[in-house]
């Protein structure tokens, strides 16, 4: 975790601690798995919810939690932190996953996954659970959200960025573009999207149902900064957040190359394992790949 800059924090101390146990790329392959983990334990436990999404974004949530964002588990709405908006909000295992293996909750948790009464419901909720910036689920709100939580940023002379992580299908949503070309034209720099873009939503490949291609050259089009990694590589990954540092006077998105179901042999590529948990024969193989 990336320590807070703030040097009169008491909490200081407690993020370097993490610093230094999460920092090399075996360390954060480690963190991974744990996720991965988690979210079929979750989603097996609670014989519901979506996998083959949370799957493919571990490593972009890996590298953001542990490398990339300023923030403290210990006070959530700390004024400058950066911020996390999970646009793709059916992937809220693997948020739920990252907040607690941060430290927002208990790990133990986890295991309350859509339950009545749990703070884990199936679709992330910010009056709910401690460190969710948004309540998402419908698609195609998150990049305009992030939009006001940024230009907010910019008026309040406040240093944070906020990243807003999309799906490639919900790319397919009319406000996704809306939002884009109001992010060019208002020059958001302090705003990064990443685009989840393993090939697959819902029913099926995006080019059988709404075919996104060219989706670095829609990007750019709208008058943003575009890099493409392979969003399973840790380097890659932090190389990108990095430059986007860089990058002034327009916004920037990452489109992260990956396989949805990753780290599950029968789920990757698979988009019956969209919205559809493993069963338990299935949790079990699924745990056995992931030692
Ligand atoms: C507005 C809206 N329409 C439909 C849905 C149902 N839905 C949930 S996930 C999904 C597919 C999303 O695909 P993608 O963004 O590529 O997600 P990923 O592959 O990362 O899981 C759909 C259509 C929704 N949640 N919101
Ligand atoms: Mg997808």
């Amino acid at each position: 975790m990336r320590p807070s800059e703030d040097t009169n924090s008491s909490e200081t101390s407690a993020d370097n601690v993490k610093a230094e146990v999460f920092s090399s790329d075996e360390e954060l392959k480690t963190v991974a798995k744990r996720l991965r983990r988690h979210i079929i334990n979750m989603t097996g436990k609670a014989g519901s919810g979506h996998p083959g999404g949370s799957l493919s974004s571990v490593e972009i949530a890996t590298t953001l939690y542990w490398k990339v964002l300023r923030h403290r588990p210990a006070n959530p709405q700390w004024i400058d932190r950066d911020r996390f908006i999970l646009s793709k909000g059916h992937a809220a295992p693997l948020l739920y996953a990252v907040l607690a293996e941060c430290g927002y909750f208990p790990v133990a948790e986890l295991t309350t996954l859509r339950q009545m009464d749990s703070r884990l419901q199936g679709h992330a909720d910010r009056t709910a659970t401690p460190g969710v910036e948004m309540s998402s689920g419908s698609l195609g709100q998150g990049l305009s959200f992030a939009i006001g939580v940024a230009l907010a940023g910019r008026l309040n002379t406040q240093s944070y960025c906020v990243y807003a992580l999309l799906g490639d299908g919900e790319c397919d949503e009319g406000q996704v573009w809306e939002a884009a070309m109001a992010a060019a034209h208002f020059k958001v720099d302090n705003l990064v999207a990443i685009v989840d873009n393993n090939g697959q939503q819902i029913d099926g490949w995006n080019c059988d149902v709404m075919n996104l291609e060219p989706l670095n050259k829609k990007w750019e089009a709208f008058g943003w900064h575009v890099i493409e990694v392979d969003g399973h590589d840790f380097t890659q990954l932090l190389n990108a957040f990095e430059q986007t540092k860089l990058v002034k006077g327009q916004p920037t998105v990452i489109i992260a190359h990956t396989v949805k179901g990753k780290g599950v042999s029968f789920m990757e590529n698979n988009a019956d394992f969209h919205g559809k948990a493993p069963n338990a024969a299935e949790v079990e193989i699924a745990l056995k790949e992931l030692e």
